[in-house]
């Protein structure tokens, strides 16, 4: 039996990732970028500076922005990103996401967070999902993002519960990487073209299902 649930944010628990899109899309029409959503895809689950310089890497001349100008694009996307987040709440939890969270809680296991995002906490707030999660691990609290495991092994460190015996859910292929990095099990949240890597797979949130999850881990 696992010990342990750690959940991805966006594009598992609620759809920010849509948000980013269009943050990062109004920043890129801005400096005469096209992005469209097949190459926001490259964005899921990395960092904001990673995701700022794949972004410019489509337009050479930019690429060499100093620094300062780099920081001040990122900032300006966080800005139009938290003008979104602001009709952030519960309603926009994804589908099967709570009676999950709820039957892992009844069953006696962990769960914490595992996110790429400065602005998790937030965001868990917002959608009043804070008080289920036992521990929180956010960008502050590593210094290697995904496909690196450290985001994943910190939150299993925190619980005090053996790599092995924690499942991770996933919805980017980089964030899939580092649960199977990490030694977990991983529940992909998407395509099988994108997530053929994960360990046990489902379309999309509402066919999550603890007891096929639990089925699957012990196979
Ligand atoms: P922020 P996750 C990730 O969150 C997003 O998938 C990714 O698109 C975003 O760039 C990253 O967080 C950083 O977010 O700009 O809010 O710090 O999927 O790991 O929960
Ligand atoms: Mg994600």
């Amino acid at each position: 039996q696992p010990k342990a649930f750690i959940f991805d944010l966006d594009g598992v628990i609620t759809d920010t990732a849509e948000y980013h899109y269009q943050a990062w899309k109004r920043l890129a029409d801005e400096i005469g970028i096209y992005i469209d959503r097949q190459f926001n895809e490259e964005l899921k689950g990395i960092g904001r500076m990673e995701s700022l310089e794949k972004i410019l890497a489509l337009k050479p001349e930019l690429e060499k922005l100093s620094v300062d100008k780099k920081e001040n694009l990122a900032a300006k996307k966080n800005k139009y990103y938290k003008e979104l987040l602001k009709s952030l709440a519960p309603a926009d939890i994804l589908p099967g996401i709570l009676p999950l969270i709820q039957e892992i809680r009844l069953r006696g296991m962990k769960i914490a967070l595992g996110s790429a995002s400065k602005n998790a906490q937030r965001v868990l707030e917002q959608l009043e999902l804070t008080n289920y999660f036992d521990y929180i691990v956010d960008a502050a609290k590593v210094s290697k993002g995904k496909p690196h495991p450290e985001t994943f092994l910190t939150a299993a460190d925190a619980l005090g519960v053996p790599y092995d015996f924690c499942i991770g859910i996933e919805d980017a292929p980089s964030g899939v990487t580092a649960v199977n990095e990490a030694g977990m099990f991983s529940v992909g949240v998407g395509s099988k073209e994108a997530l053929s890597h994960s360990d046990y797979r489902v379309n999309q949130t509402d066919e999550l299902n603890f007891d096929r999850i639990i089925e699957a881990y012990g196979l």
